[in-house]
């Protein structure tokens, strides 16, 4: 019998180069026509490609909404789950595997509104993820209704006075909750986006890249953003108090990284998953198992 230390196998030292079409599934996004989310989903690619994770190294979570949508056309392990509850999952999968790039996807309504509690403590956990929000001040999936991001004055059918209710603020909020990577990206500046995204993912810590993604079924005038947008026109700071006064003064218009920390990330090694703990789980499982 052979010694299986000595047999003579050729070891792969290279590492296999990815392109950004292999992190793509074979599904075809059933997204309209000019939607912002397809160059999202294209900034993704590129910069997981940049990056070389491996695909079966990455977990991407979403929730329910048009951007939400994300994990069926990628060629990564992915988890489409309820409305509102994708950051809960993405926190139990970094739990129970720490060594996974988790991603988390979905919309302003997703996140914001129905998810608005879990996106506080996500900031406040400060966990090594990355939370991708395609923006578009409406709910696209469910036809048109206002968001927590929509303008008090945005009228449509189904607001014909508008909401007059004040937007949202993520970034600004986030930033007060403990996030320790803040950007903004434009989905029709695909270039800069997946520099964001790059550095994002690269980034230990909870990493917020809100997105401008246009709705050009409900939003048509979002078309117009192109105009106004300004590419990475801010630099990036560690100081809490020149971010604030940054995202406070902003327009919404901006993009770039606003803030980046290195602030303490949950679970501390001090808590990281007990190996004795899981095997008494497993026996735990064994003797309940029919
Ligand atoms: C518990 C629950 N409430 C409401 C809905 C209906 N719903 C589905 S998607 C959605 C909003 C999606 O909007 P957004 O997250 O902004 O994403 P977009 O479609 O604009 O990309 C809503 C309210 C649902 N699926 N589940
Ligand atoms: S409804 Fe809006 S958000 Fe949804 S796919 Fe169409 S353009 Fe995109």
């Amino acid at each position: 019998m052979s010694d299986s230390s000595t047999l003579d196998i050729p070891v792969q030292v290279t590492t296999p180069i990815l392109k950004p079409n292999d992190y793509l599934s074979n599904n075809h996004p059933v997204w309209c026509p000019g939607c912002g989310h397809f160059f999202v989903l294209r900034a993704l690619t590129k910069a997981l490609a940049w990056l070389k994770i491996p695909n079966e190294q990455i977990g991407l979570i979403s929730g329910i909404g048009c951007s939400s949508r994300l994990p069926a056309y990628m060629n990564v392990y992915g988890f489409h789950g309820v409305h509102g509850r994708a950051l809960a999952m993405a926190a139990g999968l970094k739990m129970a595997r720490p060594e996974l790039t988790v991603l988390v996807a979905g919309g302003d309504g997703d996140g914001y509104s129905i998810g608005g509690n879990h996106f506080l403590h996500a900031c406040r956990r400060n966990m090594d993820m990355t939370y991708i929000v395609m923006d578009n001040e409406v709910y696209g999936m469910t036809k048109g209704q206002p968001s927590p991001t929509t303008a008090p004055d945005w009228h449509s059918k189904l607001a014909p006075l508008g909401t007059g209710i004040n937007a949202f603020n993520p970034l600004g909020i986030a930033l007060a909750a403990g996030a320790s990577f803040i950007a903004r990206g434009y989905a029709g500046d695909p270039n800069a986006l997946t520099q964001i995204l790059t550095q994002a993912i690269q980034h230990k810590g909870f990493s917020l890249v809100e997105i401008k993604s246009p709705c050009v079924t409900f939003r048509p005038e979002q078309k117009a953003w192109q105009k106004s947008m300004r590419s990475m026109n801010v630099e990036p700071t560690d100081d809490k108090q020149i971010a604030a006064h940054h995202l406070a003064g902003s327009d919404g218009f901006d993009t770039g990284i606003f803030y980046q920390a290195d602030l303490a990330v949950y679970p501390g090694d001090s808590l990281a998953p007990n190996p004795e703990s899981s095997t008494a789980l497993t026996k735990l499982l064994a003797e309940v198992t029919l």
